[in-house]
C-alpha cells in the first residue's frame, strides 16, 4: 500500500511463486435459505462521509445519493458452525488450507505453536504468518473452534466465501447494499447505532480497547471474535456491522471518480471489506465507522475477515 494511513487490517499474501490454487467445483444446490434472513427494501440513502474523520485515501467520500434494490441478509456473519455444514456436505478445502498457512494476531500465538510461524509482517509486525492457520485451527494446530461453534468463521479469503454463497444459494453484499444494510436507516450517523461510540458507556461492538497493538484492555469483554449475534442489533436487525471480523463485499475496491457509490463488479486487483474488526481502534484505524472501507486480494485470509451473505428478493 503506498498510502500512509495506517492500519491494522492491510495483511495481504504475497507470494513469490503465487500458485493456482486447485479449488474443487462445488456443486451449486439450489436452496435459498430465505428463513432467518432479513428482508430490506431498499430505496434511495445516503452513502459515504464527509466527516472530519473520513480516511480520504480509502475513499470514503464524497457523500452520494444511491439507490438499493430490494434484498434480504442475513442477520449475523456465517459462523462456523454454518461453515462446517458447507465443508462436510462439500468436502470444500478453504486456500488457508491449500497454502497451508494464514494470517494471526501475535498475541493468539501460542508458545507451541512459535516454531511455525514462518513470518512477521514487515510494516504490521502483529500479523504473524503461522503455518497450519486456517479456519478450523485459528491460531494453529493446537488451537480449535470447538468453544467458537456461534463465532465467526474466520481464515476465509474471498473465493472460499463466494464458493460457500453457491452452495447456500446466495450471494455476497454488493459494497452499496452492505452500507445500506449497516446504516439500519439512519441517516449519515457515524455508528449504525448513532454517533456515539459507547453510549451510556455501554460498549456497543466488538474493537480494540487500550493501546493498539500492544495491550488490548477487552473492555468490551472479547479479545478476538465474539459470537456472531453478540451485542445490539442495528435498526434492521442486523448484528456485529461494526467490528467484530470484517466482512467481504462482491465489489473490487477503488477509490475517486471511478467510485460513485456504483457496484464495481467487474475488475480491480482487491476486493471490498467493510465494518472493521476486533482490531480496530481509533488511534490507529479508526475502521469501524460506518462508512469507513478497506481492501484485500481474493485469496487472502486473516483470523479477522469473515463475511454475511445476502439473497435476492
Ligand atoms: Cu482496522
Amino acid at each position: 500500500m503506498a498510502e500512509k494511513v495506517k492500519s491494522c487490517c492491510a495483511v495481504t499474501r504475497q507470494r513469490e511463486n503465487l500458485q493456482p490454487i486447485e479449488t474443487k467445483e462445488v456443486s451449486a444446490v439450489n436452496r435459498v435459505h430465505l428463513e432467518g434472513m432479513i428482508y430490506l427494501e431498499g430505496g434511495e440513502f445516503l452513502m459515504g462521509t464527509d466527516s472530519d474523520e473520513a480516511i480520504q485515501a480509502d475513499g470514503e467520500g464524497p457523500v452520494r445519493k444511491v439507490q438499493v434494490q430490494p434484498f434480504y441478509i442475513d442477520p449475523c456473519t456465517v459462523t462456523n458452525e454454518q461453515f462446517r455444514k458447507f465443508v462436510s456436505d462439500t468436502g470444500y478445502k478453504t486456500e488457508a488450507e491449500s497454502y497451508g498457512d494464514s494470517f494471526v494476531f501475535h498475541h493468539f500465538v501460542s508458545a507451541e505453536t512459535k516454531p511455525r510461524v514462518k513470518q512477521v509482517v514487515q510494516g504490521a509486525p502483529w500479523w504473524w504468518v503461522v503455518e497450519g492457520a486456517n479456519w478450523r485451527n485459528p491460531e494453529g494446530v493446537d488451537s480449535t473452534i470447538d468453544d467458537r461453534m456461534d463465532h465467526p468463521v474466520v481464515h476465509i479469503s474471498w473465493n472460499d466465501a463466494m464458493a460457500f454463497c453457491k452452495w447456500a444459494g446466495k450471494r455476497l453484499p454488493t459494497e452499496v447494499e452492505w452500507e445500506y444494510a449497516a446504516r439500519g436507516g439512519l441517516i449519515q450517523k457515524i455508528y449504525p447505532w448513532g454517533d456515539e461510540l459507547t453510549p451510556n458507556g455501554v460498549h456497543q461492538c466488538n474493537i480494540w480497547q487500550g493501546e493498539f497493538p500492544e495491550k488490548n484492555d477487552a473492555l468490551d469483554g472479547y479479545l478476538g471474535t465474539a459470537p456472531a449475534n453478540s451485542f445490539p442489533a442495528n435498526q434492521f436487525g442486523l448484528y456485529n456491522m461494526a467490528g467484530n471480523v470484517w466482512e467481504w463485499c462482491a465489489d473490487w475496491f477503488s477509490v475517486g471518480s471511478q467510485h460513485p457509490g456504483v457496484n464495481n463488479l467487474s475488475k480491480g486487483s482487491a476486493k471490498v471489506i467493510r465494518g472493521g474488526s476486533y482490531l480496530c481502534h481509533q488511534s490507529y484505524c479508526n475502521r469501524y465507522r460506518v462508512a469507513a472501507r478497506t481492501f484485500n486480494t481474493a485469496d487472502s485470509s486473516t483470523g479477522h475477515i469473515g463475511f454475511r451473505c445476502v439473497a435476492d428478493s
